[in-house]
């Protein structure tokens, strides 16, 4: 029987390590998930996952680490997940925020060369922040970037490092840039989960108010799900090559909030309060991503709209709120 082809996925404890690992699996391939060392585990996501995906502890801070994981794994596939991901931690810690975000890139591109450059293909989870304050709507793969944050920053030379091994040393290495993607995953302090889950404790009598910063601001939010299968086609082009993953549809926060708040039956404006403190140094201000290549080249297309991605997001926190309730 042929071997099973092994994908590594850095991040495999966030919400998209936790979506790809499914995916990959259900492509029967043999998943190994690169954890950090932390005193209490943070498997929540991938619990489900347990017995059928394979636990490696590394660290993107620890050069040896990788290098010893790539050798004694043998991955084919390499899936970049890893980082500080949250924009107003970047503020706070844009150093911390830049030796995982950016330099953590360039050690795993590192560990690649060091090891097995011809055959591991390597994806990088880059970001739309990259393109930051921009005239420019939609963003193309050839708009101009201007990131507004340590984080955006940081991505940024992760795009350009991936780009540099590839074209220097010629390593399969494709760089996503992907818009905004949520899910009942989401990590509850981004602002849709905040949302979503805000609304169902107000729903259930557990909180009053629900405190948010900018509602202007705009993104074009699509399914994580979708998503983990855009970074699986990347790695599957005769050449490697970067693409942009995105819905096209722009929205704002304050259309996300009334939406939400609306599938509970609840009215936002007697809940919502707005917060100053919750407002960025700078702000990326409008996001809408032209992803016709990826439809074309990858035949890849979202499957989930924004109002079910809504929808699906208040009904889940709605059963999570009761179970805590239950708990309590
Ligand atoms: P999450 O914040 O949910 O997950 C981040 C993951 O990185 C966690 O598994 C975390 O592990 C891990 N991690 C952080 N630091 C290290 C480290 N030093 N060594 C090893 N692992 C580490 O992010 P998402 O799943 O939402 O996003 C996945 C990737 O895609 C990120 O790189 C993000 O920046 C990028 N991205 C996300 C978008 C989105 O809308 N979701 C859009 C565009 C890009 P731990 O559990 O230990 O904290
Ligand atoms: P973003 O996501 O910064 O786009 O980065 P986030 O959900 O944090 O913010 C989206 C927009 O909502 C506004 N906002 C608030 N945001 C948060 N978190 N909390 C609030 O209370 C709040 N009120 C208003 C923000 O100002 C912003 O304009 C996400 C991350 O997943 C990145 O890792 C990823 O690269 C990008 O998406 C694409």
């Amino acid at each position: 029987m042929a071997e099973k082809r092994k994908a590594l996925i850095t991040g495999i404890t966030g919400q998209d390590g936790s979506y790809l690992a499914e995916f990959l699996l259900s492509k029967g391939y043999r998943v190994y998930g690169v954890v950090r060392r932390s005193s209490t585990e943070t498997f929540e996501r991938i619990q489900h996952l347990m017995g059928r995906i394979e636990i490696v502890q590394a660290d993107l801070l620890d050069q040896l680490s990788l290098i010893n994981t790539l050798r004694k794994i043998k991955p084919r596939e390499v899936y970049n997940l890893a980082a500080q991901s949250f924009v107003p931690t970047s503020f706070e810690q844009p150093v911390l925020t830049g030796e995982f975000t950016a330099m953590g890139v360039t050690r795993m591109l590192e560990a690649i060369k060091l090891t097995d450059p011809k055959r591991i293909r390597f994806y990088q989870a880059s970001s739309s922040e990259m393109f930051g304050l921009t005239d420019h709507s939609p963003q193309h793969m050839t708009t101009p970037f201007h990131p507004r944050s340590p984080y955006g920053v940081a991505k940024l030379y992760g795009h350009w490092i991936t780009i540099n091994y590839r074209e220097s040393y010629g390593i399969y290495a494709a760089s996503g840039i992907l818009f905004n993607h949520e899910s009942p995953r989401r990590g509850k302090e981004f602002v849709t989960r905040k949302i979503t889950y805000g609304v169902a404790r107000i729903k259930h009598g557990l909180a009053r108010h629900l405190d948010l910063g900018n509602l202007k601001a705009k993104r074009d939010w699509g399914f994580a799900g979708d998503y983990v299968r855009a970074m699986w086609l990347m790695l599957q082009q005769p050449k490697p090559e970067d693409f942009l993953v995105a819905t096209g549809e722009t929205h704002t926060v304050e259309e996300f909030v009334r939406l939400a708040f609306e599938h509970a039956g609840l009215n936002w404006k007697e809940h919502v309060r707005i917060r100053p403190s919750l407002y960025r140094p700078a702000e990326v201000h409008v996001l809408c991503g032209d992803a016709r290549e990826s439809r074309r080249k990858l035949k890849w297309k979202p499957e989930v709209s924004f109002s079910q991605l809504i929808r699906m997001m208040v009904d889940h926190d709605m059963r999570v709120v009761e179970e805590e309730k239950g708990a309590g």
